[in-house]
């Protein structure tokens, strides 16, 4: 086989691995896919420069060799913040009410994408597999072949596929979805977001769909879609939990907490995390169980991220509104019942954070996966496990059925589930934890990287 070549949006370099949860999930499973197949990682730096220099920075750290440019300010406002980060984004997390359609910004993304093939294509030899990632760079297959690539190209989209209704809002959809069949394999996350691409493929193209192999035929073509749901470095997680760090912050937050049971979120600030909706479940719960407050405290530990789109500095202002109303009512000299913190942690402290916290709290109210929901329950005292409360609009619920499985837009039900949680029996609380713990240390990303490289090498066979 030949070198794999991976183009994403952003690229992290391995060495600052410990920080990576933050960049997204991306992040720690593509490093390891690279060390195992050797190649390139391409992608924009995260850096904005004057004017188009041409200039692709190549450096070599830890095994994996990167290779990233910057890009000007109007394409990082049209590509990243515009159309892929206020009209994808959104409309693929079912959010009609904030997906903005604005032909310029959809030039910006064409530009990118075209701008990335340019950079990319002579760092490409000839059998290399070439792996493109997620929203920012669906039409980038298309414009590669457009320069003569003959590789296998394979996609992986980490973010759900809207239903057709909803995806027929977006102007231009069939070119869009046109373009992405130039790839040979296109990789989903669950059965639910596959389903909903095929029934586009033949509803709106006319394409031949065969639902069994994934088959999909249009003009002669044929790309073959799958699900791959992704895992987490269940070995790596697992060191981390050795680690003095680890050991300390569950320390420090069980000797914060005191008596009370420790209930935890991790989110990157993104209105499809269901922030404001879960503080109105806990504030339900604290409603309806006043003689509580005192059994539980919440940590909410949630970094900004695209500060620069304005629906971001709107959830984060909610947010703060909400949390500061319930401590408001609710908060006694030496109780406050919800921690907001406004930062991200590396993952050993997160393993010490999630290994003092009896629960889990994950109500997305639409994710691709959620890798969160996996590392929480990873984190755990097998002998006396956390309960992971967890959205069922969540990638991960398909693939975590023994979760206790709630509706983030009732308030009733998270609250219920907060209850539930608080008074599981151990027996119960392991059972559910054997049923999860083996899907998440078999799935992990190692695997999922093995099987999406195989079957990509496959095709054309
Ligand atoms: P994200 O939306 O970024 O990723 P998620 O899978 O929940 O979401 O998290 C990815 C990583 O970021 C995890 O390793 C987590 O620990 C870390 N992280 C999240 N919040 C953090 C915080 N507050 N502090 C520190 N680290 C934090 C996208 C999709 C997901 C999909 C992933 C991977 O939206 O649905 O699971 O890609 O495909």
């Amino acid at each position: 086989m030949g070198r794999l070549v991976v183009i994403s949006n952003r690229v992290a370099v391995p060495k600052a691995r410990g920080a990576a949860g933050a960049q997204g999930g991306l992040a720690g499973a593509l490093n390891s896919a690279l060390k195992d197949y050797g190649g390139i990682w391409f992608g924009w730096s995260g850096q904005e420069s004057d004017d188009r220099t041409g200039n692709i920075n190549m450096q070599r750290n830890d095994g994996v060799t990167t290779a990233t440019i910057d890009l000007p300010e109007r394409d990082i406002d049209e590509y990243y913040n515009g159309y892929a980060n206020s009209t994808l984004w959104p409309l693929f997390h079912y959010r009609l009410d904030l997906t903005e359609y604005e032909r310029e910004t959809g030039k910006g993304y064409e530009r990118v994408n075209e701008r990335f093939a340019e950079c990319v294509t002579p760092l490409i030899e000839e059998d290399d597999l070439v792996w493109v990632h997620d929203y920012h760079l669906l039409p980038l297959g298309e414009r590669l072949r457009s320069r003569g690539l003959k590789n296998r190209i394979g996609f992986f989209l980490h973010i759900p596929w809207p239903p057709t209704r909803l995806f027929v809002s977006l102007p231009f959809h069939e070119r869009l979805v046109k373009t992405m069949l130039e790839y040979d394999l296109i990789g989903f996350q669950t059965g639910e977001w596959l389903e909903s691409f095929l029934h586009y493929c033949r509803k709106e193209l006319g394409a031949e769909v065969d639902e069994a192999s994934g088959r999909i035929t249009l003009d002669g073509r044929t790309v073959i879609a799958k699900a791959y749901p992704i895992g987490i470095d269940w070995e790596h997680f697992q060191s981390q939990g050795e680690t003095e760090t680890a050991k300390q912050a569950e320390e420090r937050l069980l000797s914060s907490t005191r008596n009370r049971a420790a209930m935890i979120g991790v989110d990157r600030l993104d209105y499809s995390k269901g922030l404001p909706e879960r503080i109105d479940g806990i504030g339900r719960f604290f409603d309806q169980h006043p003689d509580r407050v005192r059994d539980l405290v919440y940590i909410q530990i949630a970094p900004p991220s695209r500060e620069d789109v304005e629906s971001y500095q709107h959830i984060r202002a909610m947010l703060e509104q909400k949390t500061g109303q319930i401590n408001g009512a609710r908060s006694e000299v030496d109780l406050v019942p919800i921690r907001y913190v406004n930062r991200g942690y590396s993952h050993p402290e997160l393993f010490g954070f999630f290994r003092a916290s009896k629960i889990g709290l994950v109500t997305p109210l639409r994710d691709g996966m959620n890798l969160v929901a996996k590392e929480y329950v990873a984190a755990q005292d097998p002998e006396d496990p956390g309960v992971l409360i967890l959205s069922r609009f969540a990638g991960a619920a398909q693939q975590l059925p023994d979760a206790v499985l709630v509706n983030p837009h009732s308030p009733d039900d998270v609250s219920h589930a907060i209850r539930i949680a608080l008074d599981m029996p151990k027996k119960e609380r392991r059972e559910r934890y054997e049923a999860m713990i083996g899907t998440i240390r078999d799935d992990n990303v190692q695997d999922w990287t093995k099987r999406f490289c195989a079957d990509l090498e496959a095709t054309r066979n």
